[in-house]
């Protein structure tokens, strides 16, 4: 099996103490871009080898692909954080104050939103955090329970100068996304009845909400709003730990966002990412106006093996997000250019053929670590030929690469042994309705992975 003992990785950020400490959260946590240096911040607990004393790490890259460890940005010593600085969110004002809003457990388990902001502007590495003296600055509404009220989203500005501020949470088995506004980030209100609720969906964290242009691949600030802009909703449902997604219309006077297409709603259809991937967040570089996604990839494997690993849990590469105007019906995820320069060299093959049912095995020598472009063609004639099939796929309730059908699956096996008893494949599977019409699946296999 592929031995990971003590190896770090280089694409993939992960904390600097996260191999002495083991398991470790490293959700991500307002990510932002000042004064020539990106910022992240990301959960650990520094003490433990289990979730708990969930504390902020910082580290800051030039190209966010290098990165820089600092000292830990804000710690639970307060009684509204006394049980975890959670997760948040971070605004950057037209007039260059930064503020963090972040979800506190408090001494006795309630969740509150809670006010940081950097000690010294003038410092481009913001090493010093302060947690605003009147926190917290809000507590949960009546009408939801008391640890159902988390993870605030970047505030976006209205036309009538209000900022709202997004949270997820639930009512019953109702996920819903509920939103207040604020002019200064001390006092909030709460506006009349949900942005979204999508009922069975449970609770809902981390969600992000933001605009896409639906004429262009720029990226746009949170507080973009009006024609040719079209907005995500996207939460991370805890009840099955993936991240859902929908495109949809946003009115910001009455405070409702509608899907396109009411059968894809979020839960309903789209996923964020098809393997290992949970509280996600996006935010705006306005650095290179563009919007970027992470995610956070944690561990399938026992917290014993973790421990013998000596670290658990990546973020995931950042990727551009933009909206596929193609079909109209979803968004597409590049890795950010960036991280072409840890590209040391290249193989390529071409024309390679794809028998049905075959394997073939590209020799690229000695390599711990890999980044692969690939492109698959159907002959035309395969796809006509095919009548109906497979319309029911799906990746994960489907049996993964080894369900054979007539126009899938195809992709690529890594982590394999010789004998392929171990690897993991990534593929495409393409489904063909009655109609002639194709749905292609993305999809990783973990069923039949190396583990330590
Ligand atoms: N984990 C955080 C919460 C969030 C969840 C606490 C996401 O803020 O809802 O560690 O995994």
């Amino acid at each position: 099996s592929v031995e990971m003992g003590w190896q770090r990785t280089a694409y993939h950020f992960q904390p600097e103490k996260n191999w002495m400490n083991g398991r470790q959260q490293t959700s991500l946590l307002g990510p932002l871009f000042h004064e020539r240096w990106y910022h992240l911040f990301y959960q650990q607990n520094p003490d433990s080898a289990v979730w708990g004393n969930i504390t902020w790490g910082h580290a800051v890259s030039a190209d966010l692909v290098h990165w820089l460890y600092l000292p830990l940005a804000m710690q639970p010593d307060s009684w509204f954080d006394w049980n975890g600085v959670w997760t948040g969110s971070a605004t950057l004002l037209p007039d260059g104050q930064i503020v963090i809003l972040y979800t506190g457990d408090t001494d006795d388990h309630v969740q509150v939103q809670n006010l940081a902001y950097p000690a010294n502007l003038s410092d481009p590495l913001l090493l010093d955090w302060v947690k605003y003296a009147g926190n917290p600055v809000m507590t949960p509404p009546k009408f939801i329970a008391l640890k159902d009220f988390r993870d605030p989203t970047t505030a976006w500005l209205g036309p009538d100068g209000l900022w709202r501020v997004a949270f997820g949470s639930k009512i019953n088995k109702t996920g819903i996304a509920l939103v207040y506004t604020t002019t200064n980030f001390t006092t909030f209100e709460l506006l009349d009845g949900f942005l979204h609720e999508v009922p069975t969906t449970g609770m809902w964290e981390c969600v992000d909400f933001y605009p896409i242009s639906t004429l262009g691949y720029e990226g746009l600030d949170t507080s973009a709003n009006g024609p040719g802009i079209k907005h995500v909703l996207k939460a991370s449902f805890d009840d099955d730990r993936h991240d859902y997604y929908a495109i949809g219309t946003y009115d910001l006077f009455n405070n409702t966002w509608t899907p396109d297409d009411p059968e894809e709603d979020v839960g309903f259809k789209l996923r964020v990412d098809y393997g290992k991937y949970y509280a996600s967040k996006t935010f705006y570089d306005q650095n290179k106006g563009r919007r970027i996604l992470w995610g956070w990839i944690g561990e399938t494997d026992s917290e014993a093996a973790d421990l013998q690993q000596g670290w658990a849990s990546v973020q995931s590469i950042p990727r551009i997000v933009i909206y596929d105007n193609k079909t109209g019906t979803n968004i597409i995820q590049w890795p950010i250019v960036e991280i072409e320069c840890l590209r040391l060299n290249s193989t390529e093959f071409e024309d390679v053929e794809l028998e049905p049912g075959s394997v073939v095995e590209l020799d690229i020598g000695k390599s711990t670590q890999l980044d692969i472009v690939a492109e698959f063609k159907i002959e035309s004639e395969a796809l006509e030929a095919t009548l109906e099939a497979d319309v029911s796929y799906n990746c994960s309730g489907s049996s993964g690469s080894a369900q054979r059908g007539s126009l899938g699956p195809f992709g690529l096996q890594v982590l394999a042994n010789e004998n392929l008893t171990e690897q993991t494949p990534f593929y495409f599977y393409i489904a063909k309705a009655s109609e002639g019409t194709y749905t292609s699946f993305f999809c990783s296999d973990q069923t039949r992975y190396a583990s330590c």
